[in-house]
C-alpha cells in the first residue's frame, strides 16, 4: 500500500521534467495517488500535457493564477470530476528577470505587485477555492519557499519578499483553516536547476556553498523534496501544521 493509496492531488507549477512539482507528482502516483495537473500557459501546456499522460494523470487544466476566474474555473472542474480532493501542492512563482538582479533599491511597484501576486497572494486565493473541496477529507495544501524569504542572497530581491509573505501566509492560512481540519505547510528546497533558475544569475555561488558547508556537503535534488512532499501530504504528518519544512542537507542550521 502507498503513503497515499486513493488520494487525489491537484499539483500547480509543472513547467517541464525539471519542475519540483514534477518530482512530487511522480512520487504521488508512486505512493497511490491520482495527479491531476494545472499549467500556467499554452507554451507550457505542450511540455505538461505528454507528462501528464506519462503517469496516467487525465486531468490537466490552465490555470492563470492572476485570474480569479480562471481559478474558479479550476476548482469547479476539480469538483465535477472528483467530488473532493486530498492534496493542493502551490509549486508557483514569477518576478520580472529586471527584479532579479542589481540592487533591491530598484524594485519597482509594478515589479513588486507582480511578484506578490503571482508568488504569494496566489497562495491564499487557490486555498479559498480548495476549501470546500478539502474539508471532506482533511485536506492539505502544501506550498514551495526557499531560505530567501529569511536571508538576503545576491539577486534573489523581490523574490525574497514574496517568499517571506508566503511563508508568513502559509502560517496564518493554517490558523484558518485548521479548525476545519485542513493543513497548510511549506518546504524550503535547497537550491535546484529548474527553469525558475535559468538564466538567473548566481546560482551556480549558492549550489558550491551549499556543497561545501552544509552538513550534508551536497546540494538536494528533486526527489528528496518530492519525498518529504509525500510525507507532509499523508497521514504521518496528521499532526504538521504550519511549518516551513527546511529540505536543504541542513544548510540553513549553519551560521
Ligand atoms: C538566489 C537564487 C538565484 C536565482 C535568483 C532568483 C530566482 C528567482 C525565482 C523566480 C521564480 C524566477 C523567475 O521568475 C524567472 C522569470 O523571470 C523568467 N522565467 C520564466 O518565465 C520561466 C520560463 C518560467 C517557467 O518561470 C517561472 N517562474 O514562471 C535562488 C536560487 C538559489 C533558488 C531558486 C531558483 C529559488 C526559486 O524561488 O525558484
Amino acid at each position: 500500500m502507498g503513503l497515499l493509496e486513493g488520494k487525489k492531488a491537484l499539483i500547480f507549477g509543472v513547467a517541464n521534467e525539471k519542475s519540483i512539482a514534477w518530482a512530487i507528482a511522480e512520487a504521488f502516483k508512486k505512493e497511490g495517488a491520482e495527479v491531476a495537473l494545472a499549467y500556467a500557459n499554452e507554451a507550457i501546456a505542450k511540455r505538461v500535457i505528454p507528462l501528464a499522460e506519462s503517469i496516467g494523470a487525465t486531468i490537466t487544466l490552465p490555470c492563470d493564477v492572476r485570474s480569479d476566474d480562471d481559478i474558479k474555473a479550476v476548482f469547479a472542474e476539480i469538483g465535477k470530476k472528483w467530488g473532493g480532493l486530498d492534496i493542493l501542492v502551490h509549486s508557483v512563482a514569477f518576478a520580472n528577470k529586471d527584479e532579479l538582479k542589481g540592487s533591491f533599491l530598484s524594485t519597482t511597484r509594478e515589479g513588486f505587485t507582480m511578484a506578490m501576486d503571482i508568488s504569494a497572494y496566489s497562495l491564499i486565493a487557490l486555498a479559498k477555492e480548495a476549501m470546500p473541496l478539502l474539508t471532506a477529507s482533511n485536506g492539505n495544501v502544501l506550498a514551495l519557499t526557499y531560505y530567501g524569504a529569511q536571508k538576503v542572497f545576491p539577486n534573489y530581491n523581490v523574490m525574497g519578499v514574496a517568499k517571506a509573505a508566503l511563508e508568513a501566509s502559509v502560517r496564518y492560512l493554517a490558523e484558518a483553516v485548521g479548525q476545519d481540519g485542513v493543513r497548510v505547510n511549506a518546504i524550503s528546497a535547497g537550491p535546484l536547476r529548474t527553469l525558475a533558475a535559468a538564466g538567473v544569475g548566481g546560482f551556480n555561488q549558492i549550489a558550491g556553498h551549499v556543497s561545501a558547508k552544509a552538513p550534508l556537503r551536497r546540494n538536494i535534488t528533486q526527489e528528496d523534496v518530492a519525498g518529504a512532499a509525500v510525507y507532509l501530504s499523508s497521514e504521518l504528518a496528521k499532526a504538521v501544521t504550519g511549518e516551513i519544512h527546511f529540505v536543504d542537507s541542513g544548510y540553513n542550521i549553519i551560521g
